[in-house]
């Protein structure tokens, strides 16, 4: 009965944890993706194109601010690019960039770092910041961030990212009524800093952007858009996310292009829609191709659009199983192998795994140490200890039984070698251990253990033990 009750609980549990991987958790993410796309908490999608420093997400409606993400593109090549991420958490700032991750204002940190409640992390695709107050960012290093909240700060933030109330456009874009553009609602959500001569971006420019995607050859970008996102192998996403937004941002992408085959332009929204679909709970295809959107992995690496962030590597082999993060695009290794994090030589059949101790040991090939004797197998020691134990015993005064197991009787009526052990260089001292018999005082026909005498180094002053023992054991197998 306990044993059916153990595995009800135990499928409960595992039951449990494979739908937290796949928990629609969308609602409780923003993003900012392509040239100038976001996604707020509560599900809007708009454009806002200002390129000085902004409010991305801040604890905003307690005196105390808790935690702030502030993010900054810059325009480069003709392309606004994010130039920096700044984060607070409690007492601590860090500035992410794509060289560094500065901490405190002062000196760049080696990754993994940390500190304060606050974990920095570099992934093959991702640089990640992960705070204990209950929030994670994410940058890929190029155009996507992304910010993880926990529910309990609904209704407590503001920034690009929105109030988190769960109306998309109240109180954001709808105040008392009003209309509020994204560029008017952008720009209020500008960080002043000294000496910063950055401008603001005018709402006529929302205009503009309307009057363009009117034009003939965005309707056919639209089109164009259209086709990639209503494919039948996004199926599984499209049941959770609305693709109208994703095709207006895609055709505005590839309207305000002036290379339309450049990745930015045609692959950062395919690539939003395959990351919110994972957060959503969808199940993203592989949609790229060496010709198409490719991205490109080091060793042997390959790119999926959701797997289990928790890699498996030589030296931790159930990383994967034990998984409690969502599934996320990244380098991973092709099924059935694991990552080498001993020789890193990439991903690698189990088998193949070696060891580490003073030196690098091949799978099969044994090290010893002491009484020890261990054998590299898959990656893990496998480990043996050479010593073994025996019982040699005189029960009664006269049955004897061997190290070997034999038993006999003798009755016996001197001093009697039960036992002589050679000393062993660096392990142990020789000794030798004598039993005294003689007749019983009460049983006229059998013998009694007297005396025990324990010699060590065969020194027959050095130790004398006056009990009687009735069992003795002794290690092998040098005796
Ligand atoms: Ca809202």
């Amino acid at each position: 009965m306990l044993k059916e009750w153990a595995i009800a609980w135990l499928t409960l549990c595992v039951g449990l944890s494979a739908a937290a991987t796949v928990q629609n958790h969308i609602n409780r993410v923003c993003s900012t993706w392509g040239r100038e796309h976001f996604k707020t908490f509560d599900g809007y999608i708009y454009q806002f194109p200002g390129l000085c420093e902004y409010n991305l997400v801040s604890e905003c409606h307690s005196s105390y601010q808790a935690f702030s993400v502030h993010l900054k593109r810059a325009m480069i090549d003709g392309n606004p690019t994010i130039s920096y991420i700044k984060v607070t958490a409690n007492d601590l700032s860090f500035q992410l960039s794509r060289s560094a991750v500065i901490v405190n204002e002062e000196a760049s940190v080696m990754l993994p770092y940390h500190n304060g409640g606050v974990k920095v992390e570099k992934s093959q695709v991702y640089t990640k910041l992960e705070s204990k107050l209950g929030f994670t960012v994410m940058w890929n290093d190029e155009d996507s961030v992304l910010v993880e909240i926990d529910e309990d700060f609904a209704n407590r933030t503001c920034g690009l990212c929105g109030d988190f109330s769960g109306s998309p456009r109240n109180n954001e874009f709808i105040e008392d009524g009003r209309e509020i553009s994204p560029i008017e609602f952008g720009n209020k959500q500008r960080v002043q800093l000294p000496n910063d001569e950055c401008e603001d971006p005018h709402e006529e420019e929302e205009d503009l952007l309307k009057a363009m995607n009117a034009t003939e050859a965005c309707k056919t970008f639209q089109s164009h858009c259209e086709d990639l996102f209503l494919s039948d192998s996004w199926s599984s996403c499209t049941e959770h996310l609305n693709p109208a937004v994703f095709i207006q941002a895609c055709t505005q992408d590839m309207c305000s292009c002036s290379n339309s085959s450049d990745d930015l332009c045609v692959c950062s929204t395919l690539s939003e829609f395959s990351r919110q679909c994972s957060h959503a709970g969808g199940q993203p295809p592989n949609w790229r191709s060496p010709q198409f959107c490719d991205k490109q992995c080091p060793y042997n690496m390959v790119f999926e659009e959701s797997g289990s962030p928790c890699m498996d590597t030589c030296t931790h082999q159930k990383t994967s199983s034990m998984c409690e993060e969502h599934k996320i695009d990244g380098c991973y290794c092709p099924p059935g192998t694991v990552f080498d994090d001993i020789s890193m030589k990439g991903c690698i059949f189990k088998s193949d795994c070696q060891c580490k101790r003073d030196r690098i040991y091949n799978s099969g090939e044994m090290y010893k140490q002491g009484q020890e004797i261990c054998k590299c197998y898959e990656g893990k020691w496998s480990c043996d200890n050479l010593l073994t134990t025996a019982q040699c015993s005189v029960e009664e005064g006269s049955h004897v039984t061997t190290f070997d197991g034999k038993s006999y009787t003798f009755h016996g009526e001197c001093l009697y070698t039960l036992v002589n052990v050679k000393s062993q260089v660096g392990s142990s001292p020789a000794f030798r251990i004598l039993a005294q018999l003689e007749p019983c005082t009460h049983l006229q026909y059998d013998t009694c253990l007297k005396t025990l005498k324990f010699l060590l180094n065969n020194d027959r002053n050095n130790v004398s033990v006056k009990q009687v023992l009735l069992f003795l054991k002794v290690q092998g197998p040098h005796l």
